[in-house]
């Protein structure tokens, strides 16, 4: 069979929700490293976003699609039961966490410190303050979803937890986020935990490259 190759970034959490996948299946990779709005993406993806899949005669985008794809041309460990309400779970927290929380800690918060439009200005902190009583609430019903079993859906690991670690792990990291992600106890106990699997440790973003001098 041929090898899926991954088109995106390793500092993307998107294309790092997909490579998480294939280590846990145990699926050899190969990552294509591109930047945003390469034409690799652009030729898969109708907005360029990352991560794209060619696996074979299969072109892919769109994590999910990419993941379920995945976990079904591979044998198991499969990330998606095949129960009826196990997939229904974990497809209602792959699309809470993707429209609502991804949007609002990563695109929003995160992006205020470090994203692409961020310039030798620093944080844009209005829009830091701005977002963070969302953001502390989102943080605090993530805290209250994984109080019970331990895992975001069901009672065991899943997509919907691949989703939810790589943005965990930014947002720990960060001042404001990091203070309200401290004060989730069931949430440091979750992330503890499902942050030593090897998935996990084996695709850690590498550092920030430095930004370039303006002359
Ligand atoms: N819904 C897409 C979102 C992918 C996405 O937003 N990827 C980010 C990088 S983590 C990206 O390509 N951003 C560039 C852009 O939005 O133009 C998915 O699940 O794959």
């Amino acid at each position: 069979m041929a090898t899926p190759e991954i088109i995106g970034s390793a500092r993307s959490t998107y294309t790092r929700v997909v490579r998480m996948a294939c280590e846990e299946k145990g699926i050899d990779y190969i990552l294509t490293e591109v930047m945003l709005g390469a034409p690799e993406l652009r030729a898969i993806h109708p907005f360029g976003k990352m991560p794209v899949l060619r696996h074979g005669d299969v072109a892919l985008c769109e994590s999910k699609a990419i993941v379920t794809y995945l976990d079904r041309a591979f044998p198991a460990p499969m990330l998606i039961p095949s129960d009826p309400r196990g997939a229904a779970e974990t497809e209602q927290w792959v699309s809470l966490v993707n429209t609502e929380i991804d949007r609002m800690l990563i695109r929003t918060y995160l992006f205020a410190y470090i994203g692409p439009k961020t310039g030798d200005g620093g944080p844009d902190r209005a829009t830091i303050d701005a977002v963070m009583p969302a953001a502390r609430d989102q943080i605090e019903m993530l805290d209250h979803a994984v109080a019970n079993s331990g895992y975001l859906a069901g009672n065991c690991f899943t997509l919907a937890d691949v989703n939810l670690l790589p943005i965990l792990y930014w947002i720990r990291q960060m001042p404001e986020s990091g203070v309200a992600f401290a004060a989730a106890p069931n949430l440091v106990a979750y992330y503890d935990r499902r942050a030593t699997r090897p998935s996990f440790v084996r695709t850690i973003p590498p550092p920030r490259p430095p930004r370039r001098q303006a002359n």
